[in-house]
């Protein structure tokens, strides 16, 4: 069971990802828990405020640490955490195997930061990884959070029905995956490969090894593992 709690200023974001496919089987086989945290129920005030005019000047607001350690001390009374991440354009790049590695965790606090981001002292507090999912900006670390979740409750052994096909992923051999094809076999005139039909089993894996090398090597060279390297 992989607990998975997110701290959010809009937990609005985040009601629709977790309750359908295959994050909502991980749910119901009680592998995920995905529960959702409003930072502002720890805001300060009659108005529950959770930001503030950053110090030195310049537009926009910065998330205060107060609320921020409220929320994490009282979730972390409940159990402490493998990792407290937080979502954040400046952290580590996510990728297939940093994904990997947090699906065998078992308690994760990811916070999402809004507006120009959270105060650095909590930075240095609380936080263990900080991690981005992109060189792009989004406007809140929710949709971030939401596509971490995904990629990690995927990876949850029991999650995919098939228990070998997450294991044929893209990436998951620092490899794009091959191209799939299903019924028909003639598709307005366009067919299948020949050697998908054969049943030949070994043949059809060397094929895919091929097809995923080549696609690799075209369009994503950067991930391809020296021994596999052109
Ligand atoms: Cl984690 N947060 C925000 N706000 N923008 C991002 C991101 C995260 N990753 C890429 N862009």
């Amino acid at each position: 069971m992989l607990e998975i709690d997110i701290l959010a200023v809009v937990p609005g974001l985040l009601e629709g990802p977790f309750s359908h496919s295959i994050l909502q089987r991980a749910a119901d086989k009680n592998l995920l828990k995905v529960r959702v945290i409003d930072l502002r129920t720890f805001g300060i005030g009659t108005y529950h405020q959770i930001d503030d005019n950053a110090f030195g000047g310049g537009a926009g607001m910065v998330l205060m640490a107060q609320p921020l350690a409220d929320a994490i001390r009282k979730l972390q009374a409940e159990g402490a955490y493998d990792e407290i991440i937080y979502l954040t354009p400046d952290g580590t790049t996510l990728n297939q195997s940093l994904a990997n590695k947090l699906s065998l965790r078992s308690r994760l606090l990811l916070i999402c930061g809004h507006y120009k981001g959270i105060d650095e002292r909590i930075r240095q507090k609380f936080v263990t990884m900080e991690i981005s999912i992109g060189d792009y900006v989004l406007s809140g670390g929710e949709l971030a959070a939401a596509v971490l979740v995904d990629a990690i409750g995927r990876l949850i052994p029991g999650v995919l029905n098939d228990g070998s096909s997450a294991l044929t992923d893209s990436f998951q051999d620092d490899m794009l995956a091959p191209p799939v094809y299903t019924r028909p076999a003639d598709w307005e005139g366009m067919k299948v490969p020949d050697i998908l039909l054969s049943g030949h089993e070994a043949k059809i894996e060397e094929w895919r090894y091929q097809q995923s090398l080549q696609r690799t090597m075209t369009r994503r060279p950067d991930i391809l593992k020296d021994e596999e390297g052109i």
